[in-house]
């Protein structure tokens, strides 16, 4: 039988606010090495993106979310073998003390707060393209 096609796989991404600032974190997947990105992952059979996002946050990071609201999807091929349906969410801190940590010391280099104003280079491309359309993910104009 031939091989099995490709499938696109969903994506959950987070802008996790606070103030002026979003969390992010250097990636050290394959996908996007050295690139700045948001916490997340895929989608798990079952989950609400709202509940991927929490899960995704809280593996990653350790951080609680809160007010976690769908914001907008885009369509990322990535490569020939990854094409990601991303969907980004954002949220606040449940505890505005809480610090992150790096629980995925292989998937990410650490992470901390940056000013939407002053973002780290490089993004990963799919957030790249988000910032150079304009795209802002605060609720009114906190930054
Ligand atoms: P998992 O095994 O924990 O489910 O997945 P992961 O290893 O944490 O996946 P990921 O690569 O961090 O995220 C899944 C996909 O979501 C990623 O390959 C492409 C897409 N994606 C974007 N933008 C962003 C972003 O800014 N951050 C993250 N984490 N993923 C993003 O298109
Ligand atoms: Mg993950
Ligand atoms: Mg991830």
């Amino acid at each position: 039988s031939p091989p099995p096609s490709p499938m696109p796989k969903v994506g959950v991404a987070v802008f996790l606010l606070n103030g002026s600032k979003v969390l992010l974190g250097k990636r050290l997947s394959a996908i996007g090495h050295s690139t700045f990105a948001l916490p997340g992952g895929h989608l798990e059979f079952g989950e609400s993106f709202e509940e991927c996002a929490e899960r995704e946050v809280k593996e990653e990071t350790g951080l609680e979310i809160d007010k976690a609201e769908y914001l907008t999807v885009t369509n990322n091929i990535i490569s020939e073998k990854v094409h990601v349906v991303c969907i980004f969410v954002r949220a606040v801190l449940a505890d505005v003390n809480q610090k992150p940590e790096t629980l995925e010391p292989e998937k990410c280099a650490g992470w901390d707060w940056y000013e939407w104003n002053n973002l780290p280079k490089p993004l990963f491309g799919p957030l790249e393209d988000m910032v150079q359309s304009g795209f802002n993910p605060f609720p009114t104009s906190a930054s």
